[in-house]
C-alpha cells in the first residue's frame, strides 16, 4: 500500500526521478534566448526522429517520391535531452515546445505549424496527395488520424513510461496501460484483417502517422516489451507494418534527424536529397 497522500495544493518542489525528468516544468514558454539556423527551402523542419518526428519526414519523403518539387526541405535537429525545444525562436513555431515544428516560408507571412498530426494534414492539403479528395474516404483517413493522437499517448506516456522510463515498477500503471495499448494492437489487427491499409486500398497520412508508433512496436522491440505485449500475435498489424517499412521514402523518412544508433541509420541533418548517398 502506498504512504503518499496528495498534498492540498500540488507544488513543483522535486524532480520526478525517472528518465526525462530533467527537462520537466509545470510552466510553458521559452526559457532562454537561441536563434534557429534558416536552410535555403521553403520548408524549414526543426525535429529530431522521434516516432513523432519521423511521420513528417516520411511524408515529405514520400512526396518528393511523388514528384513534388515543392516539398524539398531543410530537417534541423532540436535536441530535446539538451532542452533546445525551450530556445525562444522554437517556442516562437511551437509555444507547446514539442517536436515536430514547420515553419513554411512559401507563404507571407511564414506560416507556422505544430503537432505532427496538423503537419501531416498541413502539406497533404498543400501538395493534394496522400490525403483523400473524397468526403467520405476523407472523413475515413482523419478519423483513423485522430484516433492516433488520442491512442498513442498510451503508449508512449502511459505504458512506455512506466514501462521503460518511470524509476521504478509499479503494478498498477504496468497493468493499466498494457491493457489499454493490448487493446489499441487489437483494434489495429481487426481493421487490417480487411484492409490492405488503415483506410482502405491506399496508403495515406493515417498510416504515416500510426506506423511509427504501432509499426515500431510490433517490428522493433520498443520499451524492451516485445514478449511482455506479444506483439507477434497481431499478425495483420505485422504485415501493414513491414510493408510500409519496405518503402524507399519511410527508410529515408526515418533517418532524418536521427543523431543516435549505428552510423548507417543516422542523418542528423538533411538539406539536400543527396545527403542520403
Ligand atoms: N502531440 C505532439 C507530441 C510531440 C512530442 O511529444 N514530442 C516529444 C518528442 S516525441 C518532445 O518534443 N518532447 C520534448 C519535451 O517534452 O520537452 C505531436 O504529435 O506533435
Amino acid at each position: 500500500m502506498s504512504k503518499y497522500r496528495p498534498p492540498q495544493v500540488w507544488t513543483f518542489n522535486t524532480e520526478s526521478g525517472g528518465q526525462f525528468a530533467n527537462i520537466n516544468k509545470p510552466t510553458a514558454g521559452a526559457q532562454q534566448e537561441r536563434t534557429l539556423p534558416v536552410g535555403r527551402h521553403p520548408l524549414q523542419l526543426y525535429s529530431l526522429a522521434t516516432p513523432n518526428g519521423v511521420k513528417v519526414t516520411i511524408l515529405l519523403e514520400e512526396l518528393l517520391a511523388l514528384g513534388h518539387e515543392g516539398a524539398e526541405y531543410d530537417a534541423h535537429l532540436i535536441r530535446v535531452n539538451e532542452g533546445e525545444q525551450f530556445g525562444s525562436n522554437f517556442v516562437a513555431i511551437n509555444p507547446n515546445s514539442k517536436i515536430p515544428a514547420l515553419l513554411d516560408h512559401s507563404t507571407s507571412p511564414p506560416t507556422r505549424v505544430f503537432e505532427s498530426d496538423a503537419i501531416l494534414v498541413y502539406l497533404a492539403e498543400k501538395f493534394g496527395a496522400f490525403i483523400p479528395q473524397d468526403s467520405s474516404a476523407r472523413a475515413e483517413c482523419l478519423s483513423w488520424l485522430m484516433w492516433q493522437m488520442g491512442a498513442g499517448p498510451f503508449l508512449g506516456g502511459g505504458f512506455g513510461h512506466f514501462y521503460a522510463y518511470a524509476p521504478e515498477k509499479w503494478e498498477y500503471p504496468i497493468n493499466r496501460y498494457a491493457m489499454k495499448v493490448k487493446r489499441q494492437l487489437d483494434l489495429l489487427d481487426k481493421n487490417l484483417a480487411e484492409r490492405a491499409y488503415l483506410c482502405g486500398d491506399e496508403y495515406n497520412i493515417s498510416d504515416m502517422a500510426v506506423y511509427p508508433w504501432y509499426g515500431a512496436a510490433v517490428l522493433h522491440n520498443i520499451y524492451d516489451a516485445a514478449e511482455f505485449l506479444d506483439v507477434a500475435s497481431y499478425k495483420n498489424v505485422v504485415r501493414w507494418a513491414k510493408e510500409i517499412e519496405e518503402r524507399p521514402a519511410v527508410k529515408r523518412g526515418r533517418r532524418v534527424n536521427r543523431s543516435w544508433g549505428p552510423e548507417e541509420t543516422r542523418l542528423p541533418e538533411r538539406h539536400d536529397a543527396s545527403d542520403f548517398d
